[in-house]
């Protein structure tokens, strides 16, 4: 039972599951060598019956991680910091390029396509979720 389980985990690096929340495709975005900052993504969707609210990340590996949103501003692209995102019951809220994103902060050492960074997803109530994301190659655009 133990192995079947581990097995079943293993399946699934980038899906992270605990009670109403689930996270799954979680990634870091390729960053240019020697950049301070790099961009994760993701998917949270709530099942539970009551709105939850991502108030905040960890990030393995990074001096800081904050909850950015991208929007653009009289034709200047600009990020603002979130204090909390709130997920609908039965909802979701997905993190992509151009959007919401997790900004990582000040790598500990370069980053490469198939490294992993592990995020602490932290909710309001408290609650935390890890997630592993692994590095891809990931448009701007996409
Ligand atoms: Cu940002």
């Amino acid at each position: 039972m133990r192995s079947l389980l581990l097995a079943a985990v293993l399946s699934f690096p980038a899906l992270a599951h605990a009670g109403d929340i689930a996270v799954t495709e979680a990634r870091v975005a390729l960053a240019p060598p020697g950049a301070r900052t790099l961009a994760a993504y993701m998917v949270v969707a709530n099942a539970g019956a009551a709105p939850r609210a991502l108030a905040g990340v960890r990030a393995e590996g990074f001096a800081m991680a904050h909850l950015h949103h991208s929007m653009e501003k009289d034709g200047v692209a600009m990020m603002a910091a979130m204090d909390q995102i709130e997920i609908a019951p039965g909802g979701s809220v997905a993190f992509a390029p151009g959007g919401l994103h997790v900004m990582l902060m000040g790598p500990r050492k370069a980053l490469a396509v198939g490294n992993e960074v592990v995020l602490t997803l932290i909710f309001a109530d408290g609650a935390e979720i890890a997630v592993t994301a692994p590095v891809e190659r990931i448009d701007a655009g996409s």
